[in-house]
């Protein structure tokens, strides 16, 4: 094994430092870096499992072009970067620069993201370079820009430890940012209250003192209420908001006009008063109040209000810029906040400076000395693919993002690109359901493979290194752009020898001119991000860089907390309150589709799964796309728990598993984002999204589209287990998931093969030599065949009329084992383990890989009563703690069901 190399987890905007080290094998350990300020040596499930992502298993590892036949084939560097400049060139040339666009991503390094968005705007003048930011962080940026005058995230993960209230709004922490819930965790346990408002019951809900099950889309009145009611009971701090804001009146009217009774409020979001009333008393009487926000909040059509109407309550009780209190909006990806510094999305210039400031684009301007400068905001993600769509894009660079899943009406974003002159993809894996469509693909180095920086959800920068050698011929994507850029006649602007030189830069950038007073006399270009302390870092410093929190003085130390002095970044330096009028989502439920779709993340994977697909210990939680609803909604519907049905919105179709208990409410149903075409026959749920969008941030409303759900009939339900990977062609419906050494399919067909054994042999491409175990019960319409190969087993397959098959946990146990016994091989058949007790149940703990048969049966016979009891038991949930929420309902059912 190699020494360590501290880098940071390329997940969640949480920032998880990770030492990771790899062998001469090219075999990867990671474990949580206790230096590191963010997680302290933590590490949540997906961090742990990184090693099992760093194969090349479907690596895209050299540059490709598409053929006419829209087949792929290899080419060099030179031929696909040619292709790319000459592309960029004759759109720019024949139809101006906004005929080209760049489509980036929040898990770009900032030093890529940095040269790209110079490329845009400053040399080829297009602001067309928006990012999947767009559709993750753009609400609370335009809020924070309202609200404080720049895009500023006041508080610090520290502050969770100091809180009394914690409040999460529309964010299921523990699954998705797992190492800052176990803070919030800690803090409960030394007493603090936590609030979850969120339609679902999540896990995140499970550790809660009071859920606020709000009717999807109504928060703004929920905070208008507590406003007025802050206000009414005295709870203000007059002294704060004389000296620092501004524009209390106008929000106070607002907000007292639609939500000034707590009973209105109640009936608006559809909660009980008396939990309206505890959660606005919670509020009110504790000082250190920490205001988590999320998804549940940004990805709305009323986004960038609901940040405002927080916020609000914020300002008016003076709780901001103080240990233990501030609105906080944590990041998603692991450098939103970076491409926000660097200016990535279309209305922003570099540096947090704006494109619709005189000033602003010719500071920047002058600082890069580039010829010309984008004069406009560029298009938002939604606009900039329909302009693809309409043609008036003609060229359209996408690094490090999949937007056939993951924007809103995915299938019209797939007809854009399938209709666009030139499409470039950079991406780390070959396959994706956007790259088929590139006409290039560029091979880009992925984690552990890439040098640069990351900025995480509290504002700090750490560095992500290399451990990895670089696989194929691919490139950093900082180095693709300047080879592009050189191409394009901008070779001195973009001649970088490192990632150290473009970080510097970016430093420089923030440092430049700042404070600077505008012609009026005032500050116009003041800004809060300013990285000056590291500006003259030299490429040692640069790699020996310890993780800072920005603004970085002159000294190199950083700052963990904003506003502590009252100032903010508006010209005048006080706050805003912003009056947040409520509305009502873009599209109601109907007769036609009277369910509502909320879509949002499971715990083991990372969205479009390219890289958490690829580990078996990922896979175990939830291994299939699932239609999450309550059991009146299905019986409505005709559908049944375990049964596959079609969701169907204006928009689009997906096919999905029918689930309960995922804490939903009758009315409404969740969907995950992480299935797509690589993974499962139908189940990109983005195809069912409406594309409105919110009229400030542009953010799309990813988590209210009305719906419909329908039995999707299948006439047989199978399984599958292979070593190598099964054809799915022909296959109704399937879904593919990653196995320790196997492949396992789930499957299901309208039509019943008519003669079961040719149909498997066929499937599982049965050798004559291999021993081919069999049974069939015809009148049953069962069938089960496994195929042996030198005792080893190789295959199995499992069909039914209905979805009641065995269990797949002790099947995939069998994979592990060099030779069969005759037990194993008399249980093949049945499914079934011949000893009571060997089957472990679906994974609950990922860590661990313990079971939830497992569990319940400890839980049972040792009379276990807690999670710390179980994990002294079975280890399960003494790692990352993610499975914990679930534990804990385990016992309790376990304790309901003995009490019954
Ligand atoms: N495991 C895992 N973790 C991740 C990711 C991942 O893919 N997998 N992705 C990362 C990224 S990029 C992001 S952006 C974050 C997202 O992190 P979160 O925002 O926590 O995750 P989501 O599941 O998108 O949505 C959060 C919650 O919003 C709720 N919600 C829906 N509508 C409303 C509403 O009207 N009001 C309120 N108050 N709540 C509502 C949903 O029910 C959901 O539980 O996660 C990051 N972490
Ligand atoms: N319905 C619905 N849709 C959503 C959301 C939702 O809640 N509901 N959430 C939205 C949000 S918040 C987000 S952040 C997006 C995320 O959606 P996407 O950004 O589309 O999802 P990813 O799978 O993270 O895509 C990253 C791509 O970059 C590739 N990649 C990985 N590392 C590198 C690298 O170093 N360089 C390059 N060039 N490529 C690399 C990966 O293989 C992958 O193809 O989804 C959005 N879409
Ligand atoms: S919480 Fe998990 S996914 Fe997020 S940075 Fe830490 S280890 Fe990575
Ligand atoms: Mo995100």
């Amino acid at each position: 094994m190699s020494e360590a190399v501290a880098t940071t987890c390329p997940y969640c905007g949480v920032g998880c430092g990770v030492l990771a080290r790899a062998d001469a094998a090219g075999t990867v350990s990671v474990e949580g870096d206790p230096a590191h300020p963010s997680n302290l040596g933590r590490l949540c499930v997906k961090g742990a499992a990184l090693g099992e992502t760093t194969d090349l298993h479907g690596r895209l590892l050299h540059p490709q072009l598409r053929a006419a036949d829209g087949s792929f084939h290899r080419v060099g560097w030179d031929a696909a970067l040619d292709r790319v400049a000459d592309g960029f060139r004759r759109a720019v040339e024949q139809h101006g620069p906004d005929a080209v666009a760049f489509y980036v991503s929040g898990q770009l390094l900032t030093e890529d993201y940095y040269v790209v968005n110079k490329l845009a705007k400053g040399y080829l003048g297009t602001a067309n370079i928006d990012t999947n930011s767009r559709l993750c962080m753009s609400s609370a940026v335009a809020a924070h820009k309202r609200a404080f005058g720049e895009d500023l995230v006041p508080a610090c993960y520290e502050d969770l430890a100091q809180a009394e209230l914690v409040v999460l709004v529309g964010s299921n922490a523990a699954w998705c940012h797992p190492v800052v819930f176990q803070r919030i965790a800690q803090a409960k346990a030394a007493g603090a209250k936590l609030v979850v408002v969120d339609p679902r019951f999540t896990a995140t809900c499970e550790s809660a003192d009071l859920h606020l099950p709000i009717k999807p889309g109504t928060d703004v009145w929920l905070f208008n209420g507590l406003l007025s009611f802050l206000f009414q009971h005295g709870v203000m701090d007059a002294g704060f908001v004389d000296a620092h804001t501004d524009g209390l009146n106008a929000a106070l009217a607002v907000a007292s006009a639609e939500a000034g009774d707590p009973a209105t409020v109640a009936s608006l979001c559809g909660v009980q008063l008396a939990d309206l009333l505890a959660f606005y008393r919670l509020f009110a009487r504790h000082e250190r109040v920490v205001s988590l926000f999320s998804q549940g909040v940004n990805q709305s059509t009323s986004g960038t209000d609901k940040a405002n109407s927080l916020i609000n309550c914020h300002l008016l009780s003076g709780r901001i810029g103080k240990p233990g209190a501030g609105p906080f909006s944590i990041t998603g990806q692991p450098n939103a906040m970076g491409g926000r510094e660097v200016g990535g999305l279309a209305n922003m210039l570099a540096a947090h400076m704006d494109l619709h400031e005189p000033t602003h684009r010719q500071i920047v301007q002058a600082f890069w000395a580039s010829p010309r400068i984008a004069a406009e905001p560029g298009l938002k993600a939604v606009a900039l693919f329909e302009a693809v769509r309409e043609g008036r894009i003609k060229a359209l660079w996408i690094m490090g993002t999949n937007p056939v899943v993951s924007l809103p009406d995915a299938d019209r974003v797939r007809r854009a690109l399938q209709g666009c002159d030139l499409v470039v993809c950079s991406d780390i894996i070959e396959r994706t359901d956007t790259s088929v469509h590139a006409h290039v693909r560029l091979p880009a180095l992925g984690w552990g493979e890439k040098d640069g920086t990351v900025t995480s959800s509290e504002r700090r920068i750490s560095r992500q290194r290399r451990f990895l050698p670089a696989p194929g011929e691919a490139r950093a994507d900082w180095r693709i752009v300047c080879e592009v850029a050189k191409r394009l006649g901008f070779a001195e602007a973009f001649d970088y020898a490192g990632p150290h030189e473009i970080f510097v830069e970016h430093a420089r950038l923030t440092a430049f001119r700042n404070h600077e007073p505008g012609a009026d006399g005032r500050p116009a270009a003041r800004r809060h991000l300013h990285l000056g302390g590291l500006a003259a870092l030299d490429a040692p410093g640069y790699d020996a860089l310890a993780p800072v929190q920005w603004p970085v003085r002159e000294d190199g130390s950083g700052t963990a907390r904003l506003f502590e002095d009252g100032r903010y970044a508006h010209a005048d330096g006080r706050a805003r309150f912003v009056a947040t009028p409520g509305r009502v989502p873009a599209h109601a439920p109907d007769r036609e589709y009277p369910l509502l779709l909320n879509t949002g993340r499971i715990r083991d994977q990372w969205h479009t799964m390219t890289r958490t697909g690829k580990s078996p210990r990922l896979a175990g939680h939830l291994s299939e796309p699932f239609v999450d609803m309550h059991p009146h909604d299905a019986l409505r519907s005709g559908v049944r728990e375990g049964e596959l049905a079609r969701v169907v919105s204006r928009w689009g179709t997906m096919v999905a598993r029918v689930r309960h208990g995922g804490g939903i409410q009758a009315g409404q149903v969740f969907v995950p984002i992480h299935w797509n075409d690589q993974f499962a026959s139908d189940a990109r749920v983005g195809a069912l999204v409406s594309p409105e969008i919110d009229p400030v941030s542009g953010q799309p409303e990813f988590k209210h589209t009305p719906v419909q759900v329908e039995p999707f009939p299948v006439r047989w339900h199978g399984f599958a287990f292979g070593r190598r990977q099964l054809p799915t062609a022909g296959l109704s419906y399937w879904a593919r998931i990653r196995g320790e050494q196997f492949w396992r399919y789930e499957i299901a067909h309208r039509e019943r093969p008519g003669d079961c054994g040719t149909w498997a042999r066929a499937w599982l491409d049965a050798a004559a030599a291999a021993e081919w175990l069999e049974y069939e019960d015809a009148d049953a319409g069962i069938y089960r065949a496994a195929l042996v190969r030198e005792d080893r087993l190789e295959a199995c397959v499992f069909l039914s009329p209905r979805p009641d098959l065995p269990s797949r946990q002790w099947l995939a146990q069998l994979f592990g084992k060099p030779r069969l016994e005759e037990g194993d091989r008399a249980g093949l058949l049945a499914g079934e383990s011949p000893d009571a007790g060997g089957d472990p149940g679906p994974v609950v703990c990922a860590c661990f890989g313990v079971g939830r048969n497992t569990i319940c049966t400890s839980i049972r016979e040792k009379s276990l009563d807690t999670p710390a009891g179980v994990t002294a038991a079975l280890r399960a949930g003494g790692n990352c703690g993610s499975c914990i929420p679930e534990i804990r309902r385990l016992i309790a059912e376990a304790h309901a069901g003995s009490e019954a």
